[in-house]
């Protein structure tokens, strides 16, 4: 058994456990749950009843889970693995702990973190997370500047950006989040009904906005800048009070920085869109869209200072010493979080990978509305890339946005 592929159900994994895994006692009572709840892979948490010790199996399928159109090669598996132990040398405490590969089976075992809970859950159970913008903008610092050619020794990086060409989930981004959203050209976007007038408006009918997420696409082809995350939305960060886990890099490649910062920007806006559209209370919402605003704000100035520092003690490149290079690249960074903030805002409201944010709103005006905020500064974070830097320009983005849809 396990010498050939084969996708496992729970009686499998707990065979699995015992046979491949030096991690359980002889003695122990292992049970099995799938908790998997992505639109890719499937997870296991294996338990033993006795000693209370756990484990997670993480494998995956040569479809996506969400759907058979998506054939993903189950490399990603390894992707994912051998990136999170780059990301625990770059950012440590900050990505679970692995335990191990099984390039057959497709499958990486690591840390449990039941303790810990999906960021995007947490948010909608309005919950808060104080650290959440000290740590993410860490996490993103450390893995984005370290491994640009500012820092990393250039053929060292090359062999980095072999080991870590991505087609497949490439491919899934550059259909799902710079295409489609704009003209459906697959056919298989899944905007909400009640909302297709406006977003045939203001999405499938603008050639202005097609033009520049087409420029943008490009950058997301050619720029192969440092190693991204490559999916760093809430539902990709497990948290408790104090402590942040990033997982699921199995989008990782080498490609622009900002992709990963406007994606946890983009994500917190649309817990923000849910909190304000939807708790009835007064302080309640206050209390809760101030907390999603400081961490907008903090997550994105943190980013720039701390990239302003590391960068002093870290840069190696002569030439990325002269003076005003800083600068320009960092520039570059926030014009592409800008945009990349936009596409997701749209991908995540009229595509078909989805946020619950966003269709977990049963009243259909509150959704209009949730989504319509969402969109309205999504088109201008992208026009306005050039200009937008600071957290407190996207603070002045979504109040905009948010007066522009009133609460009813
Ligand atoms: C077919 S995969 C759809 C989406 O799920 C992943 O989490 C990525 O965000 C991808 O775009
Ligand atoms: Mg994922």
């Amino acid at each position: 058994m396990f010498e050939t592929y084969f996708l496992m159900k729970t009686n499998d994994v707990i065979e699995y456990a015992k046979q491949k895994i030096d991690f359980f006692e002889n003695d122990a009572d292992l049970e099995c749950i799938e908790i998997g709840d992505g639109n890719l892979n499937y997870i296991f948490k294996v338990l033993d009843r006795k000693s209370g010790k756990s484990i997670v199996i993480k494998q995956s399928s040569e479809t996506a889970r969400i759907s058979d159109q998506f054939k993903v090669s189950p490399d990603r598996n390894r992707i994912e693995y051998e990136i999170l132990k780059i990301e625990n040398d770059l950012a440590p405490g900050l990505v679970p702990k692995i335990y191990g590969y099984d390039p057959v089976m497709n499958c990486f075992v690591m840390e449990d973190l039941s303790d810990h809970v999906i960021m995007r859950k947490g948010l909608l159970e309005r919950n808060i997370y104080p650290d959440f913008a000290e740590d993410i903008s860490t996490f993103m610092v450390n893995t984005l500047l370290l491994t640009t050619d500012a820092v990393m020794d250039h053929k060292q990086k090359k062999m980095l950006v072999k080991n870590f060409i991505n087609p497949d989930c490439c491919e899934i981004t550059e259909n799902l989040v710079y295409t489609e959203p704009f003209n459906d050209i697959f056919n298989r976007n899944d905007p909400f009904l009640p909302n297709l007038d406006f977003i045939r408006k203001e999405l499938y009918e603008d050639e202005m906005l097609r033009l520049e997420t087409a420029k943008m696409k490009f950058d997301f082809f050619q720029n192969a800048q440092c190693l991204i995350h490559g999916d760093l939305h809430t539902g990709s960060i497990f948290v408790k009070e104090h402590s942040t886990k990033i997982i699921d890099p199995e989008f990782a490649y080498f490609g622009p920085a900002g992709y990963d910062v406007g994606n946890v920007i983009a994500n917190l806006v649309f817990a923000w869109a849910n909190a304000d559209t939807v708790i009835e209370d007064t302080d309640e919402r206050t209390r809760m869209t101030n907390y999603l605003e400081s961490m907008m704000q903090q997550s994105l100035d943190l980013f720039i200072k701390k990239w302003k520092a590391l960068w002093e003690s870290s840069v190696t490149e002569t030439v990325a010493k002269y003076t005003g290079f800083k600068e320009w690249y960092l520039d570059g960074i926030l014009r592409d979080t800008a945009g990349v903030t936009g596409l997701e805002l749209c991908r995540r409201t009229v595509g078909i990978a989805h946020v619950k944010d966003l269709t977990s709103i049963e009243d259909p005006v509150k959704r209009i509305r949730a989504e319509r905020v969402c969109l309205s500064m999504a088109k201008r974070c992208i026009f306005e890339r050039e200009r937008i830097r600071t957290g407190e320009d996207y603070l002045e983005l979504l109040d905009w946005a948010a007066r522009r849809h009133p609460r009813s």
